[in-house]
Order: C-alpha cells, then sequence, then structure tokens
C-alpha cells in the first residue's frame, strides 16, 4: 500500500478509533501490558510477522509483561502515515484476544 503522511485531521480521526494511543514526541503511542511476559512476546510475535508482511516495524520495548509502541515513518522524515494508523490498529486487533490488561 502507498505511504502517505496524515494531515491533522486524518490523525484526530484516526486516534478516535485507538483507546489509548497518543501522539507522543511526534510518534504514535501507546504502552501496553498483558498479563504475563508469553503473552507479551506470544503478541509481539503476532506483529512482528504482520508488521514483516507490510514492510513496515514498529520502534518497541519489552520489560516482562510491559511493551511501549512508538510507531513512525522513516522513509516520510519520521511523520505519522497511513502505514502507523493501520499497524496500530493491527496490533489493537491481536491484543484483543490475549486478556490485555490496562
Ligand atoms: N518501517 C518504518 N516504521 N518506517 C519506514 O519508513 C520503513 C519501515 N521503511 N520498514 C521500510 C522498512 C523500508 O526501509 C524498506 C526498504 O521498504
Amino acid at each position: 500500500m502507498a505511504k502517505h503522511k496524515l494531515n491533522d485531521d486524518e490523525l484526530t480521526a484516526a486516534l478516535a478509533d485507538l483507546p489509548e494511543w497518543a501522539v507522543k514526541e511526534g510518534k504514535l503511542h501507546k504502552a501496553y501490558k498483558f498479563d504475563s511476559f508469553a503473552a507479551a512476546l506470544g503478541w509481539m510475535v503476532s506483529v512482528g510477522i504482520y508488521a514483516d508482511k507490510m514492510d513496515h516495524h514498529p520502534e518497541w520495548s519489552n520489560v516482562y509483561n510491559r511493551v511501549r509502541v512508538d510507531l513512525v515513518t522513516h522513509d516520510l522524515d519520521n511523520a505519522i502515515s497511513n502505514l502507523d494508523i493501520e499497524l496500530a490498529q493491527k496490533m489493537e486487533k491481536l491484543a484483543g484476544s490475549l486478556s490485555r490488561r490496562g
């Protein structure tokens, strides 16, 4: 899919459907907390396979059951793009099937 930078209206509209996501330091950010390390890691593997197929890769870090995610598009001067939204939506969908907490 072609990638394009989102304008402010597109970004606001997309955030309305992405609970607990926010723009932080210019990146699309969310801190996930799972029930266990295994749940966090399993989610990361599932997301990673999808991200690699998209050829769009997250910045993220994991500590035990927590995963902090920052999405940005390097090829568009580190702007937030439609691909960051698509990846965030997929992350939400996959987290929903894993008894996510807060
Ligand atoms: N991931 C992210 N987050 N942003 C990009 O601009 C990007 C990427 N570009 N993954 C892709 C790889 C690009 O480097 C390759 C050559 O398609």
